[in-house]
């Protein structure tokens, strides 16, 4: 499998990436990261997802939170709160910043995020060639309740990072999608790809963004190379995030069968699931979707290398049943 293309969002995305680098040291990487998560703040273009794999694989992130950098102050920050200018839940750190400078000064000079990322990669070298999913704009937004008995959009990360994902989200829309059109290179890295990987992300709001883009699904489904997944979803319970908050909005239950019949047989042709879901292995392959019982904790390097490797075995095999 020498060139894999793997689809990436948030934390849980990253630090997969990181396992699968060191899994297959040989391999071309393209990742295409979600830009759904995307918000404008400040002035300022922040795009969440690509940055968090930026710094994972590039050595700059904060460990323990998945997201922002390593060594952080946040000077700005108490200064834009002392002019009374928000908002404040989102915490953007001074080091982050730099990067988002860098990144609003280049698209206002007319350079698309692809390439954007592409010269912010020059300084952080993440070992794969990181593509943002469009280079047109799409912000996913949360339908929720507006107090009075009505609905109100509120941008994913007010819902996600302000409200903790604690209010019921009736719908997921990732805005501005219908006109996107994938970035320069990211249907020929799936045309080329000898294999496709959906790492533990987020099912809804970051590989369910990625496959919002229009011509995304097709490519891949199209692609004829197999496509497997890792379940984001462990023992009924998402890992980290709050993703079954985001699942209940579009009607998927919170387990990892589920989340395979979700993305479905006519795209993924693989699903890995935690040794604690073994007994779903019989209902996926059911779905038509080959399923093999694995660790799924990326609990360090070890492990997100061993779960690489093991998407690629299964990958391997789906090839060549
Ligand atoms: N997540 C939080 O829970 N709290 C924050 O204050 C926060 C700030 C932040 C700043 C920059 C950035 O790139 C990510 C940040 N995140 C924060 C994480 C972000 O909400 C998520 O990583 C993704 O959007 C979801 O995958």
């Amino acid at each position: 499998m020498r060139r894999i293309v793997a689809l990436s969002g948030g934390i849980g995305g990253a630090r997969f990436l990181r396992g699968l680098r060191r899994a297959a040291p040989e391999a071309d990487i393209t990742v295409i990261g979600n830009t759904g998560d995307d918000i404008h703040l400040f002035g300022l273009k922040v795009c969440p997802d690509l940055d968090t794999v930026m710094y994972t694989l590039g050595g700059g992130i904060h460990e323990e939170q998945g997201w922002g950098r390593a060594g952080e102050t946040f000077a700005v920050k108490e200064e834009l709160a002392a002019y009374g200018v928000g908002p404040e839940w989102f915490g953007l750190g001074d080091r982050d910043f730099a990067t988002h400078i860098v990144r609003t000064q280049m698209l206002a000079a007319g350079y698309p995020l692809s390439a954007v990322t592409e010269a912010l990669c020059r300084r952080w070298e993440p070992g794969v060639r990181l593509l943002p999913m469009t280079d047109d704009r799409v912000e996913t937004h949360v339908l929720t309740d507006d107090g009075d008995g009505g609905r109100k959009a509120i941008h994913f990360q007010e819902y996600w990072v302000r409200l903790r994902a604690e209010v019921p989200a009736h719908a997921i829309v990732p805005v501005g999608a219908e006109q996107a059109k994938p970035a320069p290179g990211v249907l020929e890295a799936i045309g080329a790809a000898d294999v496709v990987l959906f790492p533990p992300s987020n099912p809804v709001v970051s590989i369910g963004t990625i496959l919002a883009v229009p011509g995304m699904r097709e490519a891949i489904a199209d692609a004829g190379v197999p496509v497997v997944g890792l379940s984001p979803v462990i023992g009924g319970a998402p890992v980290r995030g709050m993703a079954d908050k985001v699942l209940a909005a579009v009607g998927v239950e919170p387990t990892a069968a589920a989340v395979a019949r979700h993305y479905g047989s006519g795209l993924l042709d693989g699903w890995l699931v935690d040794t604690v879901d073994a007994d779903a292995v019989g209902a996926v392959e059911e779905d038509g979707i080959r399923c093999r019982a694995v660790p799924l904790l990326m609990t360090d390097l070890d492990a997100t290398t061993e779960m690489a490797r093991a998407a690629l075995a299964l990958a391997g095999e789906v090839v060549n049943p």
